[in-house]
C-alpha cells in the first residue's frame, strides 16, 4: 500500500496483458451475442470507484456497518433513478446478477415446494425459471409452458389452460431467446384468474422497455427482475422493481439477508449511471436503432435462405433455425469464431436433438449497434453469416473472410480513446 502508485502494466503485467487481449478481441471482432453490449467509456471507468472498499449490508439508513452515510446517498440515488426510469414504486438495486434477482424474487413470492410455471428453457426460457439443474427447479415444483409448434410464439390460451390445471403459486414471464413481443397483460389476466403471483424477468428487453419500444411489465407484474448489462447497457448486475408496498419487506429481505451478503456498492454506482444514461433521448434513438438493425438483419438472412424461428423479430434478437442445415448451432458458433464473429448456439423450439446437440444460433444487435453500426452494416453482417455457413469447410475462404470482418469492425472503433 505504501509503495508508489504504478499503472497496472507495471504492477501486474500478466493481468494487464489479459485485459489488453480482451480489449483487442472486443475491438477486432463483431459481437453478436444477444445478451452482451458495450458500456459507455464513462461507465467503464465508473465501475472502478472507491465504493468497492465499503461494506453496506442492509438498506440505506438501516445498515449493519458504520461509515455508510455516503453509501446511503449513492444507493438512494440509484434507487430513485431506477424507479423513475421504469415508472416503478419500489426498487432494490442490490442483486449481484439476474439469477440472484430471480432467486430473491422467487423466495419472496413462493415457498419451497410451491408450484411455479415458466417458459421452457429449450423453448426460450431461462435456467432460473425452473430448470431442474438450477435452484429454481430443485426448490420449487417447476412446470413449463412452451411456444406454439407452428408459429414459434407463446400461445396464451395454452398457458391459461396449463395454469388452470396446475394452479401455480408463481407464473414467470420473460425469456432469454424469444424474438417477439411478450404480452404481459395477458400473463396478468392468467395469473389473476388462477390466483398466482406474476414474476416478469425482463432482462433481455430492459433497454427496449426503458425506451418505450416494448410494453412495460410494471403495471402487470407483482415483481419485475432484470439484469442491467444486456440491452440496458449498464454494468453486470441485477435489479428488482415492484409497485405493491405490501411486497416490500419480503422482497428486500429476500435479497438481504435471504440470498446475499454485502452489496457491491461500486457496481451500484455504475447502475446509477446506467439508469441516467438510459433516461436520455439518445438512448431511445439507440434502442430504436437496435430494433431496426435486428429487423434489417433478419430480412436479409431470410432473403438469403436462412430460416428464422417465428420468421423474424420484434426486438433485439433473432434465432437462426439450423435443423435442416449442414451445421449444428455449436459447429456454426465455432466456425463464426474463426472469422472473428461471436454468437452463441441455442436450443430452439421443436429441436429434437437438444440438449445434446443444439440446432439454433442466437444473434443480437445490441452490441454492434452500440459501435454505431446501421442498416448497411447489417447487410454485410448477414452476408458474413451466410458465407461462413456455406463455406464452413474451406479454411482459406474463412481466413479471407476474417479479414473482411476485421475491416468492417475497424470502421466502427470501440473505445478509441483508450
Ligand atoms: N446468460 C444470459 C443470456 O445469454 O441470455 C441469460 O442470463
Amino acid at each position: 500500500m505504501n509503495k508508489p502508485w504504478l499503472p497496472l502494466q507495471e504492477h501486474d503485467n500478466e493481468l494487464f496483458q489479459l485485459c489488453e487481449r480482451e480489449l483487442l478481441r472486443q475491438r477486432e471482432g463483431l459481437e453478436l451475442i444477444a445478451s452482451e453490449n458495450f458500456v459507455s467509456p464513462q461507465l467503464l471507468a465508473c465501475v472502478a470507484n472507491p465504493f468497492t472498499n465499503k461494506y453496506a449490508e442492509g438498506l440505506p439508513s438501516k445498515r449493519y456497518y458504520g461509515g455508510c452515510a455516503v453509501t446511503d446517498e449513492l444507493e438512494r440515488l440509484a434507487i430513485a433513478r431506477a424507479k423513475r426510469l421504469f415508472k416503478a414504486e419500489f426498487a432494490n438495486v442490490q442483486p449481484h446478477s439476474g439469477a440472484q434477482a430471480n432467486s430473491a424474487a422467487l423466495m419472496a413470492l413462493a415457498a419451497p415446494g410451491d408450484t411455479i410455471l415458466g417458459l421452457d428453457l429449450a423453448q426460450g426460457g431461462h435456467l432460473t425459471h425452473g430448470s431442474p439443474v438450477n435452484f429454481s427447479g430443485k426448490l420449487y415444483r417447476a412446470h413449463f409452458y412452451g411456444v406454439c409448434k407452428e408459429t414459434g410464439r407463446i400461445d396464451y390460451d395454452l398457458v391459461a389452460a396449463q395454469a388452470r390445471a396446475l394452479k401455480p403459486k408463481v407464473i414467470i414471464a420473460g425469456a432469454s431467446s424469444y424474438p417477439r413481443h411478450i404480452d404481459f397483460e395477458a400473463f396478468h389476466s392468467i395469473s389473476r384468474e388462477v390466483n398466482a403471483r406474476l414474476l416478469v424477468d425482463m432482462a433481455h428487453i430492459a433497454g427496449l422497455v426503458a425506451a418505450d419500444l416494448h410494453a412495460s411489465p410494471l403495471p402487470w407484474a407483482d415483481a419485475v427482475t432484470t439484469t442491467t448489462h444486456k440491452t440496458l447497457r449498464g454494468p453486470r448486475g441485477g435489479l428488482i422493481l415492484w409497485d405493491d408496498v405490501e411486497l416490500t419487506p419480503a422482497l428486500n429481505r429476500a435479497v438481504f439477508p435471504g440470498t446475499q451478503g454485502g452489496p457491491l456498492q461500486h457496481v451500484i454506482a455504475a447502475k446509477a449511471l446506467c439508469f441516467k444514461e438510459a433516461s436520455e433521448a439518445a438512448f431511445r434513438t439507440y434502442q430504436q436503432a437496435v430494433v431496426n438493425n435486428c429487423r434489417a438483419l433478419a430480412a436479409v438472412l431470410v432473403a438469403q435462405g436462412m430460416q428464422l424461428v417465428t420468421g423474424g423479430t420484434d426486438n433485439h434478437l433473432l434465432l437462426i433455425d439450423l435443423r435442416h442445415g449442414k451445421l449444428s448451432g455449436k459447429d456454426f458458433e465455432q466456425t463464426l469464431e474463426r472469422v472473428a464473429i461471436t454468437a452463441n448456439k441455442n436450443m430452439i423450439p421443436g429441436d429434437q436433438r437438444s440438449p445434446f446437440v443444439t440446432s439454433g444460433l442466437r444473434i443480437g444487435t445490441a452490441a454492434v449497434t452500440s459501435r454505431g453500426m446501421g442498416i448497411a452494416a447489417m447487410g454485410s453482417i448477414a452476408a458474413f453469416l451466410v458465407r461462413t455457413h456455406e463455406n464452413h469447410n474451406n479454411a482459406q475462404y474463412l481466413d479471407e473472410l476474417r479479414q473482411e470482418v476485421l475491416a468492417l469492425a475497424q470502421r466502427f472503433p470501440l473505445y478509441p480513446h483508450w
